[in-house]
């Protein structure tokens, strides 16, 4: 791999935050440059198919759009680097990945647009910069500041619900902070891919808006060491005076961790649940033809999903793109043998997911063209 890559991104956003770490850590040359630059309409996004971030233009001029796209474009030419290799140790990064890239999305809304006193100014500057000068760039900005600020809506923040959100993302982010007292990263001494899943909403919005980086920096010091970590390209784990350089070994997964993934099930379990049986429905009443797009907000229509979470209800839309990184969890675990399928199986049954090993969708889906299709 020589030359130098164009990663799409902005400084805020979720997903871009995701990638660009991988880039870091695994110190690949790039350049950013905002979404906004004209770039990026007029060469990009007829190549990235639709307009997000974070989106790649390699040396070779091939587009990649979608950041889990982005990570595995690397890591198939690079001998899996951030893959561990022992069964439970490669389920839990795979999984981690899935719920940071899913899992998270409404404390990672609600801190940003619930607390305008606090994150208002910031955000405007970061949303208005995002635009070229030119004409109607306020209207510009202020479009995609609803736009987001309604996404948090459909990912289930509601009038009512701020207290539920805060309390089970404390619960988790006090959780995660024990469990990174005793290690650098998720599974050891080095980044894997649940890591870079994991960084998407608690840098970009929950490591960074004011409101809740006040929050991780006074609740949670080790987390915030750990997203400062994940943005440098050393180890960055200096604290830590018998550091390694691998993941744990034993296929070990710590009971701290099992304490976070036990916070994060509570939710990401009867969502996925809930979510399953929604765009089961849609497909059943709709039947997509195969390559058919399997658009992000579908939600928006008629896939919302009810479910419940410590006697909270909650409605959100349904999202196919939580399945799509879901399979590779599950075809994973699939072709285990059947000594590691059962200690998978204890593992996800000690934390509350054994439910999304079998939770699929009646069709399949894959990627064509910089676009997640039905198979
Ligand atoms: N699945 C994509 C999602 C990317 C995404 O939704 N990015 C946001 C910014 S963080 C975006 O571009 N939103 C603009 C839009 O949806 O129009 C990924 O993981 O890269």
């Amino acid at each position: 791999m020589t030359g130098e890559y164009i990663l799409y991104g902005l400084p805020h956003s979720l997903y871009t935050g995701r990638a660009r770490s991988y880039l870091i850590k695994n110190r690949i040359p790039f350049r950013e440059l905002s979404c906004g630059h004209e770039s990026f309409k007029t060469d990009i996004v007829p190549k990235a198919k639709l307009a997000t971030i974070p989106t790649l233009l390699t040396p070779t001029g091939e587009v990649i759009r979608d950041g889990a796209a982005i990570i595995e474009y690397f890591e198939a030419a690079n001998h899996r680097a951030c893959r561990p290799k022992s069964p439970r140790q490669r389920l839990v990064s795979d999984l981690c990945d899935v719920i940071g890239a899913e899992g998270l999305l409404r404390p990672a809304m609600h801190y940003r647009w619930n607390f305008p006193e606090e994150n208002l100014d910031f955000l405007k500057y970061h949303f208005l910069n995002a635009q070229r000068q030119g004409p109607h760039r306020q209207e510009k900005t202020d479009y995609m500041m609803d736009k987001m600020r309604f996404a948090g809506r459909m990912f289930g923040v509601s009038d009512t619900n701020h207290d539920f959100v805060e309390t089970h993302y404390m619960d988790f982010l006090r959780a995660l902070d024990k469990h990174l007292a005793t290690v650098p990263y998720l599974l050891g001494w080095k980044p894997c891919i649940g890591d870079f899943g994991l960084l998407a909403p608690m840098f970009g919005h929950l490591g960074r808006d004011p409101k809740p980086l006040a929050i991780m920096q006074r609740e949670a010091i080790h987390v915030y060491r750990w997203v400062e970590r994940m943005n440098s390209p050393e180890q960055d784990a200096a604290e830590f005076f018998e550091a390694g350089d691998d993941y744990l070994s034993d296929d070990l997964i710590p009971e701290t961790l099992i304490d976070v993934l036990r916070i994060l099930a509570e939710d990401f379990v009867p969502e996925t649940l809930a979510a399953a049986q929604s765009i089961n429905g849609w497909l059943a009443d709709n039947n997509p033809g195969k390559g058919a797009g399997a658009a992000r907000y579908m939600g928006q229509n008629d896939s919302r999903t009810e479910f419940t979470v410590r006697g909270e209800s909650l409605v959100a839309g349904a999202q196919p793109y939580r399945f799509y990184l879901l399979q590779r969890v599950q075809d994973y675990f699939a072709a285990l043998g059947a000594d590691d399928k059962a200690v998978a199986q204890r593992l996800f049954k000690r934390c509350g997911l054994e439910d999304v090993l079998a939770t699929n969708l009646t069709r399949r889906l894959g990627r064509e063209d910089n676009l997640e299709v039905w198979l």
